[in-house]
């Protein structure tokens, strides 16, 4: 396994949009790996394979604290969807700075596992989020994006100070 850089907004890779998966491989379970290795030492709960400038729609997840229950989405895609809420968002790509973002509350996902079959499960809560947040990644998209722009400049900066504080 390899740690992977993470790449830090605004980089324009950032904007990319992710192709799905095509070969079920070796080479799909090394990205995987190095994705789950990157996110736990990030200390994310999500990681889309675009934040580490891979173009493919592949997203690993664990919600628990011990780090034993991860979860792998390829090809991964939103089949319908309830409600709304609003909670607090962070991003590995936007180090230090958190907002609230509006999300479906219940979504029915379909996704591939590694080996290629399919599987489709409902989600709310965080899981509900932080999929939509990932889902969000492979469209080239970050949470920032859904802010007024007074909102998000002022984070910027506050990011901006975060990462003089911390490098
Ligand atoms: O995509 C990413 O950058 C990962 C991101 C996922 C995410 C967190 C919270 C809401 C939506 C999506 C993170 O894990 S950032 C780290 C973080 O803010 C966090 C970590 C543990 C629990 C809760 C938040
Ligand atoms: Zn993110």
């Amino acid at each position: 396994m390899a740690l992977r850089p993470i790449l830090r907004f605004p980089n324009a890779h950032l904007r990319l949009t992710a192709v799905p998966v095509t070969q079920f491989d070796a080479n799909l379970t090394i990205l995987v790996n190095d994705m789950y290795e990157t996110m736990y030492a990030g200390l994310g709960i999500g990681l889309a394979a675009t934040q580490i400038d891979v173009q493919l729609q592949v997203i690993t997840m664990d919600l628990s604290e011990s780090h034993d229950q991860p979860l792998t989405l390829i090809n991964a895609s939103i089949v319908d969807q309830h409600g709304s809420q609003i909670c607090e968002e962070g991003c590995l790509s936007l180090p230090g700075i958190y907002a609230d973002v509006p999300r479906a509350k219940e979504i029915r996902v379909l996704t591939f596992n590694e080996h290629g079959n399919a599987r489709e499960f409902d989600a709310d809560g965080l899981l509900a989020v932080c999929i939509q947040h990932e889902l969000d990644h492979l469209h080239g998209k970050v949470f920032i994006d859904y802010l007024s722009a007074l909102k998000r400049d002022r984070l910027l900066l506050k990011m901006t100070k975060h990462l003089k504080t911390v490098l």
